[in-house]
């Protein structure tokens, strides 16, 4: 089956990785249906690729039934939708914010895989694209609760690598490392300089190279299974180690 005949889900598809992930999704050829919450947001990037924008939640069980319901047909479901909130040390830990970081980036992810997985499977060629992080690999202060939501997709996407042998479906977990999107702004409640502040001196990855690893593992033949992909900037050697230019 070539793109041209395939549907891809994207979720969380209104900026960064998602959104750049269906403008390249789209030049392979796959048809698409876009969810997010910000549905103007979602429509901006759908129009110009004459793709389907709806709403989703993926915290919110009922739109994610009402979601999944409403697609007759999916080949790759693109799990993006995700992110930090806070940088608060264990210490001083908001419990609110690590249950909204697993509500989203760990119940989220089941949920829409749970939702899709039979119909990924009656597609006869079907893909599963994870997005984690290096912070579902290593640890930094401050970082527990979006560390371990990463570490548990990853957990997650390794477990249905093993439960989904002998079915016709793809898994595949992309893990970038320091990529500039609005991640930083969500983390920081919408502080412009914090969030500006993590990417200074430091050329991080854009959503387009991480869209493009997306891409690239979306259009291998069948047989062939990408495990994993860990993309970081070339100034980043791991969480902790980032090589920062002065700044006039
Ligand atoms: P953005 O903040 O730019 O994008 C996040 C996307 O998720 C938005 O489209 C947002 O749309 C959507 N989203 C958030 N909450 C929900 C929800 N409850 N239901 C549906 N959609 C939702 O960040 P990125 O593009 O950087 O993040 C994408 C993924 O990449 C996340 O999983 C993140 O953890 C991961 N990641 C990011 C890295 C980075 O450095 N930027 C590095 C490694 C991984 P809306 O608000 O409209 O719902
Ligand atoms: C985002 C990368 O290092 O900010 O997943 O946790 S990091």
């Amino acid at each position: 089956m070539t793109p041209a005949s395939k549907t891809a889900v994207v979720t969380g598809a209104s900026s960064g990785f998602g959104a750049a992930a269906a403008r390249a999704l789209h030049r392979e050829g796959f048809r698409l249906i876009l969810g997010a919450r910000r549905l103007d947001r979602l429509r901006e990037v759908a129009t110009p690729l004459g793709a389907e924008a709806r709403q989703l939640d993926v915290t919110d069980p009922a739109s994610v039934a009402d979601f999944c319901a409403s697609i007759a047909h999916v080949n790759l479901l693109v799990n993006n939708a995700g992110g930090a909130f806070g940088l608060d040390r264990i210490e001083d830990a908001v419990e609110q914010r690590w249950e909204d970081m697993f509500e989203l980036n760990v119940m989220g992810v089941l949920r829409m895989t749970r939702g899709l997985l039979a119909k990924l499977i009656a597609s006869g060629d079907g893909h599963l694209i994870n997005i984690g992080s290096t912070a579902g690999r290593e640890t930094y202060a401050g970082g527990g609760g979006y560390t371990a939501s990463k570490h548990a997709l990853r957990a997650l996407t390794q477990t249905l690598r093993a439960e989904l042998l002998g079915q016709p479906v793809r898994i595949t977990e992309i893990a970038p490392g320091l990529a500039e999107t609005e991640f930083s702004r969500v983390r920081f409640g919408g502080d412009v300089e914090r969030a500006a502040a993590v990417y200074r001196g430091v050329e991080a990855l854009s959503a387009e190279d991480v869209a493009e690893c997306i891409a690239w593992a979306a259009t291998r033949p069948p047989h062939v299974n990408i495990d994993e992909i860990v993309v970081r900037p070339r100034d980043q050697a791991s969480s902790t180690q980032l090589y920062r230019r002065p700044v006039p």
